[in-house]
């Protein structure tokens, strides 16, 4: 039987692909849990945020809850948006007008100056309460234009040189493989195997 996890995300698209980095859990959302709670994140770090989350779930659930927090990070403006990255700009304006709001500030930036990357941090909190954490990133460069269908947020101006194509160009099952959540989802998923040896985890 595949074991269940809650994973204390409202974003529709993280959810679906954590589902498809982890198939053999049984990926529950916090709504599906029949939860529906504001969580402030009033963390200043990824980890902060992501032991917010998973633990404002957890106080009601108990048992086993993830959480994702992530953002992108670029170099040439002090690394932002950063953990502001939904907020960036308000959280209701769309990824179009972010989108070209980044590129339009990195108009002076040259080659390497457009250094950026995805971040995330996951966190569990496991059954007794203590918290484990994995981390993941994705380096690119701005792109100079929007491109790219697949994805979501930030995804069309993150250009991965070595496919010469942004986030949102490449494959989303490459995506997941080399992604930062991708990544620190699959050292996430070890950790539960080595803390639940010998269970379907
Ligand atoms: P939850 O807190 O409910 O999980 P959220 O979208 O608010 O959902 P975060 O606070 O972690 O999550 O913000 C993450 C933001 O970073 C996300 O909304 C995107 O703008 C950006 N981001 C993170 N991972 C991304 C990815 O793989 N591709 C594109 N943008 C990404």
């Amino acid at each position: 039987m595949r074991r269940k996890i809650i994973f204390a995300t409202g974003n529709q698209n993280k959810l679906k692909e954590i589902r498809a980095i982890l198939p053999t859990f049984d990926i529950i959302s916090a709504k599906d849990a029949g939860i529906s709670i504001d969580i402030e994140e009033t963390g200043t770090s990824f980890r902060d945020n992501a032991y917010i989350k998973a633990k404002a779930i957890w106080d009601i659930t108990g048992g086993i809850v993830l959480s994702d927090d992530s953002g992108l990070e670029v170099d040439y403006i002090g690394g932002e948006p950063g953990v502001y990255s939904s907020r960036y700009m308000g959280e209701n304006t769309s990824y179009t007008i972010k989108n070209q709001n980044i590129i339009s500030r990195l108009k002076d930036a040259k080659g390497n100056e457009r250094s950026a990357r995805f971040r995330a941090c996951i966190c569990a909190v496991l059954e007794d309460g203590s918290a484990i954490f994995t981390e993941g990133s994705m380096e690119g460069l701005i792109s100079q234009t929007i491109s790219g269908e697949n994805g979501f947020g930030y995804d069309p101006i993150l250009y991965l040189p070595e496919y010469d194509k942004t986030s949102a160009e490449i494959d989303p099952d490459e995506k997941n493989r080399i992604s930062h959540r991708g990544k620190a989802l699959t050292a996430m998923k070890k950790k539960l195997e080595e803390i639940y040896e010998n269970t379907d985890c």
